[in-house]
């Protein structure tokens, strides 16, 4: 090879290079095991990833919810649990920082995410209600359902068109949101249920004047907002990036301005918060948060843990003020940029822009020979792990679910296998990795032949449904 071929990759892609705001301290070994293992690890696990060993993983992508290393600050924060049952010190730091930098007033902790959509859709939703939304998520939607509503997708169109450069696709169509106003009469819409970074779109983001013209509109209404924070932080920086007069502001002064239009939020701060397990909900009006807590104390725990221990409380006060830095947010999209950079130089379908925090591959065009019944994306999944024991998730026609009034698939635009990067925890050189292992897959794929759902389970399915091989 000649010498001149010897760049690093910040010179290949002609900028000068840039390095993660942290270093390691503490690892933990990996291995990959052999192909014919990860062959009968596939087969075992019925062809969904979900239902492998994580021993038997190389680099795990399945998600970035709960996967994120913690500082040397979090770690030493959990030897300052206090492990009350009733008023940990714990719970007051929680508080004091989701006041300070989401800017709600009221904060009941709970064990994870969907911990805190039980409580927001039992104390809002009504049977019969409508739940307008910027796409689903699936256990926000189920959340809603199963408290009497229906969800309706108000996102603009864009939002499901894998290939639409739009800088927010994540914004609410305020036109479809005004019909449904029409149709059903305000009174029958508890809430407008508003996600930052829409996962289901591939980590596309809502732009301040989306949500400000929202807020205008359900004020005309009385129609209150409910944001869903748990990629909050991704949302901001590419605000601060796309939209004009925000360059020049922090992510988390971003952050404030964005939660102000909204009237409470959600969270799995498993994410952005930088913890392994824990969720909140924060709302400003305080009958909704006696509800909830009346509520949290049935499900999850009192209302000063939630779930949660006093060391996870700790950690997560200390990961909301940590994740939310300039530097850590921009190295984080960086490192998903990396990876989306070099798939789109192979030419490899992706979600376009690159999102918040994965890279989406698009199954429809990566195997436009196999029909959606036959289940794509979920096929990628598992030819990724059996090449390089990646391990990956479905998003698409699996993820959808049923129609619950004709119980069919619902066969979602977007049939995806998302590559979801864990915040702090792998290099470039293991984003190397999983772009020479898509290729590879890629170069391979007329060959690929789709699956076969042989069990399914009630609810969201796509965690424990198995497949076999066609
Ligand atoms: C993921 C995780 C969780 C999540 C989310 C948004 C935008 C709420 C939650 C729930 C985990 C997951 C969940 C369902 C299917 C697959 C994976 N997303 N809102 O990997 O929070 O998990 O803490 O209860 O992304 O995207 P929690």
């Amino acid at each position: 090879m000649s010498k001149d071929k010897y760049e690093t990759m910040g010179q290949q892609f002609g900028r000068r290079s840039w390095a993660e705001p942290w270093k390691v301290k503490m690892v933990e070994p990996i291995k990959m095991i052999s192909q014919a293992e990860r062959k009968k690890a596939a087969e075992e696990a019925g062809y969904n990833t979900f239902l492998l060993r994580s021993e038997d993983v190389y680099i795990d992508l399945l998600t970035d919810s709960g996967t994120s290393a913690m500082s040397d600050r979090q770690w030493a924060g959990i030897m300052l649990g206090d492990e009350a049952y009733a008023g940990s010190r714990n719970f007051y730091h929680l508080e004091t920082a989701v006041q300070e930098y989401y800017g709600y007033q009221f904060i009941v902790p709970t064990h994870q995410g969907r911990g805190a959509e039980h409580l927001i859709s039992q104390a809002l939703i009504e049977e019969g209600d409508y739940i307008p939304g910027n796409m689903y998520f699936t256990t926000t939607r189920l959340h809603q359902e199963l408290a009497g509503g229906t969800f309706v997708d108000v996102i603009i169109d864009e939002a499901h068109a894998p290939q639409d450069q739009h800088p927010f696709k994540g914004n609410v169509d305020l036109q479809k949101l005004q019909s449904l106003i029409d149709k059903v009469g305000a009174d029958k819409i508890p809430y407008v249920s508003l996600a930052g970074t829409v996962n289901m779109a591939g980590g596309q983001p809502v732009s301040m004047a989306n949500v400000r013209a929202l807020r205008e509109l359900c004020n005309q209404h009385g129609i209150r907002i409910y944001l869903d924070a748990t990629r909050m932080y991704e949302n901001a920086f590419f605000i601060q990036e796309r939209e004009e007069g925000y360059a020049g502001k922090s992510i988390a002064q971003i952050l404030k301005e964005f939660c102000s239009y909204t009237d409470g939020a959600w969270m799995s701060a498993k994410k952005d918060n930088l913890v392994n397990i824990g969720g909140w909900l924060a709302v400003n009006h305080e009958e909704v948060a006696e509800k909830a807590r009346n509520m949290v104390v049935v499900y999850e725990g009192l209302h000063t843990y939630g779930g949660m221990a006093g060391r996870d409380m700790e950690a997560l006060a200390i990961g909301i003020a940590e994740g939310v830095n300039d530097d850590q947010v921009a190295a984080r999209v960086g490192q998903v940029r990396y990876l989306g950079d070099l798939l789109l130089a192979w030419n490899i379908p992706i979600v376009e822009p690159i999102g918040g925090h994965a890279i989406f591959l698009d199954a429809k065009r990566f195997y436009p020979h196999i029909p959606q019944d036959q289940f794509p994306a979920q096929t990628l999944a598992a030819e990724l792990y059996m090449d390089s024991g990646v391990r990956s998730m479905e998003r698409g026609i699996v993820s959808a679910g049923r129609d619950p009034e004709t119980g069919g698939h619902r066969y979602p635009a977007l049939e995806l296998t998302r590559l979801t990067i864990p915040r702090r925890v792998y290099t470039q050189a293991h984003m190397d990795v999983v772009a020479e292992s898509i290729k590879a897959i890629f170069d391979a794929r007329e060959q690929t032949k789709g699956l076969e759902m042989v069990y399914e389970p009630e609810y969201l399915r796509f965690f424990q449904a198995r497949f076999k091989k066609l």
